[in-house]
């Protein structure tokens, strides 16, 4: 036998275990290994019962993602085939599942008539996630098993369903005792059908799926979930689906079904879910960090500032079990942060999403103190104070003293340097950047500051430590706003100075979501804070000083203590959350216009579109020709994960390949020569940019 399965037949029954490691990906050779056991088994007389499993334990992840968009998706075998064949075997299926069944891996299961799980398996259709559908008879299948309200809502949030609610369900028939139970369960069911003269498949609950669904099921669903999913694709394909396995016969709908995954697969967006899938894989791979490399043991954090911040960071480690001392200069403010934690916890338990006793158990994680001698334990202490460099070098300077040999020393700096942060302190190699995202509990970038003299096992251990709180880590080298907040820069300076111009922040905004951005510019200023972006843009202030004109609708808003939203008044105004248009603004716009002699006109959206996003996508690849970036992934990862990127456009620089490099780099020579001295001081082209459209590439990469 092929040895990408196992196959074995004791006492009449063929035990067949996917062997292709890491998780059983079903690629072309294990489907036709699959599919060759199978047929061995069925033609077999000593056999009357087959069971499928993971011969390491995990079931099987699904389609071979690496294949989608290469005529190896569907090579013959192909998966829909081989599962249909499946269904026709004469002889019942037992599918074993061992901790993951996804996506095919789930449509194989549902392929065998009978199904079992152990405690810790989770089940789930995650397509949508690549901007896929189920397309192995998943869409069809699921519905006639558990009913299409509960299949619908699996598809479309693409979770993982846990073993005893896919118990409850009926996607498993039975749970064996364990994890190393779960073959001879597996086994034991197999007799049992033999000894009851099973059939094959049993009947469905849900044979008829249309029957006890609402005439107007999917016409309310569609307006309800619609407008969440913007312009995706494939949620409306799952949708489409779905209905058809209420409106066709099986086989028809399978046919449907295919159809819906081929246009899905062919689309831009799953091309660019996909890039983003394996870009965070790769993000994890950094040069100079393997698995040689030593972890340093964190068992204990310190967090320097209780405010939004710092209780965000805090509440990280807390919820995965790790004790967090907060350290504040006054013991009221210490008190505020302790409160929001536990009100931020307790959103969390009126939603249902955390129980009062975990509320319990991780404040009692959390403790406060006043004192840095209470941080001399600490493995991992990370600073969220005020975004000053002195303040912040005074902070490391304490730190040198207090904290044990060996403990990592990491600053939450969103643009400062982390050597000239590092320098301060006699342990140089300890000290790292963590730059957490607001709000710091639920946002998963994590920007990794990698400075000059950090060494290899502080960033492998931050990084590991990153992805066990549940967040994406990205590498980035030092300058000034690193990876996330550099690129904000340009992206930011387009917009305001397309406001002086004669856009309106409204208009702005509507084009940059009209490309499915969770917010525009003028939002997330106006949430992030005016005066946040003022100091911060202060700081950098000799940078920008041959001409920060672009800056000054910003700086007067500041000055008139427009904050934002918080103030009830930013670029927009607010009533509530409500965002109001504000002319008061507008006249500033066209003060500061004849003031900076910039000619006001017409702005049309294709000039918002261009010059944002060719500005932010230029500065992503000049990054990355600094070697800030260690990747154009990784870029992409920073922006979906940090500033509302759509992750169907694939980031930044996946969206610049798909547009065109050649028409990124001639739009910015366009606005180069056609917007005089603004155009000339700021519309270079990355170098690298024209390196990479004059050797005819289409990718981003160094060259
Ligand atoms: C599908 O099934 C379509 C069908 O309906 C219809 C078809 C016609 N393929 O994430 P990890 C690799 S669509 C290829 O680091 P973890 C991954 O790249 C599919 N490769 O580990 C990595 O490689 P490397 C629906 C895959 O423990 C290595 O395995 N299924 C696949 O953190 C380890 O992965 C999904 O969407 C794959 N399907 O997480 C599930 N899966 O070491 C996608 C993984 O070279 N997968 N790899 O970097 C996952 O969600 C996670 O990988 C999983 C493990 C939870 C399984």
């Amino acid at each position: 036998m092929n040895s990408l399965v196992t196959y074995q037949v004791e006492d009449n029954l063929a035990l067949i275990g996917l062997a292709r490691p890491p998780v059983n990906a079903l690629g072309q050779p294990l489907r036709a290994a699959l599919l060759q056991a199978c047929e061995q088994a069925n033609s077999d007389p000593a056999v009357r019962a087959i069971v499928i499993f993971g011969a390491s334990g995990l079931f099987c992840a699904g389609a071979d993602i690496t294949e989608f968009g290469s005529p190896a998706s569907f090579a013959t075998p192909n998966l829909p085939d081989v599962l249909l064949r499946l269904t026709r075997l004469d002889k019942p299926l037992v599918a074993a599942i061992g901790k993951l069944a996804l996506g095919g891996g789930l449509e194989l299961a549902l392929a065998c008539g009978y199904r079992i799980g152990e405690p810790q398996t989770r089940v789930g259709l995650p397509e949508i996630n690549l901007g896929l559908l189920p397309g192995a008879g998943g869409t069809q299948r699921l519905p006639r098993l558990i009913g299409v309200q509960a299949a619908l809502e699996m598809m479309i949030s693409g979770a993982q369903v846990p073993a005893k609610r896919a118990l409850e369900l009926g996607i498993v028939d039975r749970l064996a005792g364990s994890a190393e139970h779960l073959l001879a369960s597996a086994c034991e069911y197999a007799r049992e059908l033999i000894a009851s003269g099973a059939p094959a498949r049993p009947s469905e609950p849900f044979a008829d799926p249309a029957k006890g669904v609402a005439a107007d099921f999917f016409e309310r669903y569609c307006v309800e979930q619609e407008p969440r999913w913007k312009s995706r694709l494939a949620p409306r394909l799952v949708f489409s689906a779905v209905q058809a396995a209420c409106l066709l016969p099986l086989e028809q709908g399978l046919a449907r079904e295919l159809a819906l995954f081929k246009q899905a697969e062919a689309s831009r967006q799953s091309e660019a879910l996909r890039h983003v899938f394996f870009a965070e894989r790769e993000a994890g791979k950094v040069p100079g960090i393997d698995a040689s490399t030593p972890l340093r043991p964190i068992a204990k954090v310190a967090v320097i500032g209780a405010g939004t911040m710092g209780g965000g960071i805090a509440m990280n480690f807390a919820n995965v079990g790790i004790p967090v001392i907060l350290l504040e200069r006054q013991g009221d403010a210490l008190d505020r942060g302790l409160t929001q934690i536990r009100q931020t916890y307790g959103i969390s338990v009126k939603r249902g999403k955390l129980s009062e006793a975990q509320l319990e158990q991780r404040m009692a994680l959390l403790s406060g103190t006043l004192d840095y001698a209470d941080l001399a334990d600490a493995d991992l202490v990370i600073e969220a104070v005020f975004e000053k460099l002195q303040i912040k070098q005074e902070v490391f300077r304490t730190l040198d003293r207090v904290c044990k040999p060996g403990a990592i020393l990491a600053t939450n700096t969103s643009s400062l340097d982390v050597d000239q942060i590092a320098a301060v302190t006699s342990r140089p190699q300890d000290v790292i950047g963590l730059h957490f995202f607001s709000p710091a509990n639920v946002m998963r970038l994590l920007e990794v500051v990698n400075a000059r003299e950090t060494a290899a096992d502080v960033l492998a251990t931050t990084l590991k430590m990153g992805r066990s709180i549940g967040k994406i880590p990205v590498v980035s080298g030092v300058c000034f706003g690193f990876i996330g907040n550099r690129m904000l820069e340009p992206y930011a300076r387009e917009a305001h100075r397309l406001v002086l111009e004669g856009a309106t922040p409204a208009q702005v905004d509507g084009v940059l979501t009209g490309l499915d951005l969770n917010m525009g510019v003028f939002t997330m200023l106006d949430l992030a804070g005016v005066d946040v972006n003022f100091l911060v843009r202060d700081a950098n202030r000799a940078a920008i000083a041959h001409d920060d004109s672009y800056c000054r609708l910003g700086d007067e808003l500041y000055a008139l203590g427009r904050y934002g939203q918080k103030t009830g008044r930013g670029f927009y105004q607010y009533e509530g959350r409500e965002r109001h248009n504000d002319y008061e603004v507008i006249a500033l716009a066209e003060r500061l216009a004849g003031e900076l002699h910039v000619t006001r006109r017409p702005v049309d959206d294709g000039e918002i579109h261009a010059r944002c996003l060719f500005m932010l996508i230029n500065e992503g690849i000049q990054l990355l020709d600094e070697g800030i970036a260690l990747r154009s992934g990784d870029i992409d990862l920073v922006w979906i994960n940090g500033y509302g990127f759509p992750a169907h456009l694939g980031g930044p620089m996946h969206y610049a390949e798909q547009y065109g490099l050649d028409k990124v780099l001639a739009g910015i020579r366009h606005y180069r020569d056609s917007l005089g001295d603004y155009g000339r001081m700021w519309f270079t082209p990355a170098p690298l940019l024209e390196r990479l459209v004059a050797a005819g590439k289409t990718t981003i990469e160094r060259i």
